[in-house]
């Protein structure tokens, strides 16, 4: 019988999803593990993760996606969800301004439980319902340049940026942590100190804890 490890990566980056309920965290993963889209989905209960490996600057990284409810009410313990993470996905609907102006409020959530040096990305979402739309791309962009956060409209309907979102988080990361070994063992070559590794450290397990359910179910 073939028994395979899961050890195929070279890094493990965890990514946390965040952002009021309903403007579409659970489709913009679900469109980016497994290219689903649910038009009628239903408020995510508890935590959810997901997993995708993708190549980064030539090395294979394993992208680890966590999402939960933006309710209040179905959020699981904060503290837990954000350890960890090295990346957030932070998501608001361009219909809905309320969306939008909630991102101060996750901006505040990130700077309480989650590591300073966290990549952001921000994502104006639902960019297919164009003409519904109450928060101008040039808003949000200033916002993203306010805030110090790389910024994309996407759409996990048409399946628009969604891959760009997550590549761009990926890289962002990856730059940072060589950029970070790399002064590691300039450093030490400087001292004499033989060098020691990075270690990026994710909580939990490596493999997705959604069933392969049909969309719509959840
Ligand atoms: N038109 C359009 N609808 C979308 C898009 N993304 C998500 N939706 C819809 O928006 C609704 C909410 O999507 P979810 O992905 O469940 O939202 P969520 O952010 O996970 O919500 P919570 O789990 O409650 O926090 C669903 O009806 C989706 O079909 C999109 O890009 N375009
Ligand atoms: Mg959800």
């Amino acid at each position: 019988m073939a028994y395979k490890v899961d050890h195929e990566y070279d890094y493990l980056f965890k990514i946390v999803l965040i952002g009021d309920s309903g403007v579409g965290k659970s489709n913009i993963l679900s469109r980016f593990t497994r290219n689903e889209f649910c038009l009628e989905s239903k408020s995510t209960i508890g935590v959810e993760f997901a997993t995708r490996t993708l190549q980064v600057e030539g090395k294979t990284v394993k992208a680890q996606i966590w999402d939960t409810a933006g309710q209040e009410r179905y959020r699981a313990i904060t503290s837990a969800y954000y350890r960890g993470a090295v990346g957030a996905l932070l998501v608001y609907d361009i219909t809905k301004r309320q969306t939008f102006e909630n991102v101060h409020r996750w901006l505040h959530e990130l700077r309480d439980h989650a590591d300073s040096n966290i990549v952001i990305m921000m994502a104006g979402n639902k960019t297919d319902l164009n003409h519904l739309r109450s928060v101008p791309e040039h808003d949000a962009q200033l916002l993203a340049e306010k805030e110090g956060l790389s910024f994309l409209e996407t759409s996990a309907l048409e399946a628009l940026n969604v891959e760009k979102a997550f590549q761009t988080i990926l890289l962002d990361i990856y730059q940072i942590i060589s950029r970070k070994a790399l002064a590691a063992q300039e450093a030490a070559s400087a001292t004499g100190i033989p060098g020691q590794g990075t270690t990026i450290n994710v909580d939990g397990d490596y493999s997705s804890n959604l069933s392969r359910r049909p969309c719509c179910s959840n």
